[in-house]
């Protein structure tokens, strides 16, 4: 099957372009290598030496003897888009290429707007140019947990039924996202879903959970194949940050009480999430949800197994309650539904000590990349 990869220079984009390949996919990258560009402006730089785009499937290719397609350009643009499409000739579409920090859409109104035209618009064009010419192509598309916010129910999986004066419906869950960013992931599932409707297009939303971890069997095969691993306060997240942090001696950087609860799964359980959606496609019409994420933590317990492991390999690692410059509640109920796609075969890798010790190993071998100045967050959600 031929699968285009939109986001594929990306962190979730480039393991998974290597395993969808690895398991005998054809596999095209697409990608305006923007998101190297931000990191540039903001003076900001992945823990990992990447190589470039061109480099990595090169290097892939020599050792697997599998090719890649590569087309660098910007899905806002439409022209550039359906040329591609029109080219490669996919039979799915995994569409990761967005502005996806939470931080950065927060930074002043151009980011906000730039994010959420970056993201909206490009959808928007993906589903025009496969409505135009490949209508029975399967999106896989990458939302967020982050979509639902913490509602004081539990949360399921894209829609609920619910009875209202009598008469009962299911319908879309309510969404309460928690920045222009998550947003902008709202405005995207509501297109995505319209479009099924309208033009019978078929598509999976992926609600993914805060991905952590950096070696999957593929990128970590050699040097040049290395993911990147962000740590910085702008597209830095939670666990991935904390590792860091203990690795370099950093207090581990709590946003107010820690008890914010999130959805996590592990680098390597992306990956399968997105071979599996792949392999058992929607229906024409038919926008489906699902929960990708393996389990639940709250930012405090996370920080305190950080610690716990940190410790254990001799680092000395202090955690830190920072003023949350988030607006976010930090004591709240949390209980998602996953059951989606652990029904269609998902064995997860369960967050343990070994995955710490190999994240915080992994930290520690490239710790003198680390720029101490990056980490402590500046951009806040508040009126100045
Ligand atoms: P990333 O920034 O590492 O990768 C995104 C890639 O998309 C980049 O290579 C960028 O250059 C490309 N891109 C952005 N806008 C583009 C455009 N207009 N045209 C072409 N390419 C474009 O992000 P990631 O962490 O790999 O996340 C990938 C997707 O998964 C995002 O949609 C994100 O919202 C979602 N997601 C990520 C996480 C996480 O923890 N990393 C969690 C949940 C959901
Ligand atoms: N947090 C800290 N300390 C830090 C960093 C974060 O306490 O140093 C807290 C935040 O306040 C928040 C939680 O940890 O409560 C998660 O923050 P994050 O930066 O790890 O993740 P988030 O901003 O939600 O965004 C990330 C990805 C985004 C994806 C989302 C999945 O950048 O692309 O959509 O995770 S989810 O959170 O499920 O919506």
């Amino acid at each position: 099957m031929k699968v285009l990869v939109i986001g594929g220079d990306g962190y979730c984009g480039w393991a998974t372009a290597l395993h969808l390949s690895k398991k005998g996919y054809e596999v095209g990258i697409l990608d305006n290598l923007s998101r190297r560009y931000w990191d540039t402006k903001l003076g900001v730089d992945t823990l990992t030496p990447i190589a470039s785009i061109q480099k990595r499937i090169q290097r892939w290719h020599d050792l697997s003897g599998k090719s890649m397609d590569l087309f660098v350009g910007d899905i806002t643009n439409y022209d550039f888009l359906s040329k591609s499409l029109r080219s490669f000739e996919p039979e799915a579409i995994v569409h990761f290429g967005e502005q996806r920090s939470a931080p950065y859409s927060m930074i002043d109104r151009e980011h906000a707007v730039f994010t959420q035209v970056n993201n909206v618009v490009g959808t928007l064009n993906l589903l025009y140019a496969m409505k135009e010419d490949f209508p029975d192509c399967h999106l896989v598309k990458l939302g967020t947990m982050g979509e639902y916010g913490t509602p004081n129910i539990d949360i399921e999986e894209g829609y609920i039924t619910i009875e209202h004066n009598g008469r009962k419906d299911t319908l879309p869950y309510p969404k309460q996202p928690g920045s222009f960013y998550h947003l902008s992931k709202v405005h995207d599932s509501h297109n995505i879903h319209f479009a099924c409707k309208i033009w019978g297009i078929r598509a999976t939303d992926l609600n993914q959970g805060v991905v952590y971890g950096v070696l999957t069997e593929e990128t970590g095969m050699e040097e040049l194949l290395v993911n990147r691993l962000d740590y910085d306060q702008v597209f830095g997240t939670a666990l991935n940050r904390f590792c860091i942090q203990a690795a370099i001696g950093h207090p581990l950087t709590v946003y107010g009480s820690g008890g914010q609860t999130r959805a996590f799964l592990d680098i390597r359980d992306t990956v399968r999430c997105i071979d599996i959606a792949i392999s058992n496609p929607a229906e024409p019409g038919q926008f489906r949800v699902f929960n990708q994420f393996t389990e639940q933590f709250s930012i405090k317990d996370l920080a305190l197994m950080v610690k716990k492991s940190g410790n254990a390999m001799g680092l000395d690692v202090e955690i830190k309650n920072l003023e949350n410059p988030r607006v976010e509640l930090e004591e709240h109920y949390f209980n998602a539904k996953n059951t989606n796609l652990l029904d269609l075969g998902l064995q997860p890798h369960y967050l343990s000590d070994s995955l710490l010790d190999s994240l915080l190993n992994f930290a520690v071998k490239y710790k003198d990349r680390v720029d101490e100045k990056q980490i402590l967050p500046t951009v806040s959600w508040r009126r100045k």
